[in-house]
């Protein structure tokens, strides 16, 4: 899959009165370089229609596309690839039904989900709850920078690391060893969205910068 640093994921209870769309493209413009549509409340004929849109949003950037749970949703838009959680279908079975050129992402939470993952052929994982987080139901206890430090070492495919994740955070999040970061409240909750992104990003790029120079912490 293409590369990326900074994922925003949709969260349309973070900016009441502002259009979906409009708080993505900020991000986009921002700089995020990946975007995850995950609406756990509405139909999926309203899924399906905000997908086509930010299908269209995202094609226009140049910013891949991924659909949360619906995998009839991610084919009917022709998204990027697919984000499974682990009560969703296993790997292999998403990846008979969406082919090879699709991205499959998944969230894991522990070190033997990770190794599973990469197992299994995911093309990356989220790693987290980092920390505490609102915007997830039913979520399990963060599992802190250790965690990410343990993925840092030892997983070979892509983690991003999300849950909880703050500008004020985020540089403890990049000295355990990840080189990408997801939000979603910090990001399309900020009433300046572009700014919030490029501050992000900023961050990533110190941190990848620190540690290309052999420099610890
Ligand atoms: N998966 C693990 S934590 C989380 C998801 C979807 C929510 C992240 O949201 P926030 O607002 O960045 O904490
Ligand atoms: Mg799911």
């Amino acid at each position: 899959m293409k590369d990326f640093k900074l994922y925003a994921i949709t969260g349309e209870m973070f900016h009441p009165g502002r259009p979906m769309l409009e708080v993505m493209e900020e991000a986009i413009l921002g700089g995020v370089d990946i975007i995850q549509l995950r609406d756990k409340s509405s139909s999926k004929r309203d899924v399906l229609d905000k997908a086509h849109a930010l299908r269209e949003l995202t094609r226009r950037y140049g910013v891949t596309f991924i659909v949360n749970d619906h995998i009839d949703v991610a084919l009917a838009c022709d998204a990027d690839g697919i984000h499974l959680g682990q009560d969703d279908l296993p790997i292999e079975e998403a990846r008979r039904i969406v082919g090879p050129d699709k991205v499959i992402g998944i969230s894991t939470h522990a070190i033997e989900e990770a190794r599973a993952a990469e197992r299994d052929g995911a093309d990356y994982i989220g790693v987290g709850p980092v920390f505490e987080t609102k915007s997830k139901v039913d979520v399990v206890a963060p599992v802190s920078t250790r965690y990410v430090e343990q993925v840092a070492a030892e997983i070979r495919i892509p983690f991003v690391a999300i849950g909880g994740i703050k500008l004020h955070n985020v540089d403890q999040v990049l000295a355990a060893g990840a080189t990408r970061i997801c939000a979603i409240s910090e990001i399309v909750g900020s009433a300046d969205v572009q700014g919030t992104c490029r501050a992000f990003l900023d961050r990533i790029e110190t941190a990848g910068r620190r540690n290309s120079h052999g420099i610890v912490g």
